[in-house]
């Protein structure tokens, strides 16, 4: 979004998403989509939580073999990332009720 003036709580998030994902998805150059390396850098800075040290790598591959369906190229595209924040903001509120 260009103006972050006046924006909502949910727009701020979604702004958010979209950030974090150029952030990453331009590191190879193409920010259109994350790499495996791509994807495994932001599942260790941005969501430790939900991540066991040690387990990044395995745990990257396993979402880009499941998140990699709307385009199968092996990397993850912004709808396919929106796909894993949805998974883990559910699971998250369901571990919060
Ligand atoms: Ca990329």
């Amino acid at each position: 979004m260009a103006c972050h003036e006046g924006l909502t709580d949910l727009e701020t998030c979604m702004d958010g998403c979209i950030r974090i994902f150029r952030k990453y998805a331009m590191t190879d150059g193409d920010m259109l989509t994350l790499s495996l390396p791509e994807l495994k850098k932001l599942l260790q800075t941005e969501l430790p939580r939900f991540i066991k040290k040690g387990e990044e790598d395995k745990v990257a591959r396993e979402m880009m073999t499941n998140l990699d369906t709307h385009v199968k190229d092996n990397k993850i595209s912004f709808q396919e990332f929106m796909s894993l924040v949805s998974t883990i903001s559910v699971y998250a509120h369901s571990k919060t009720c």
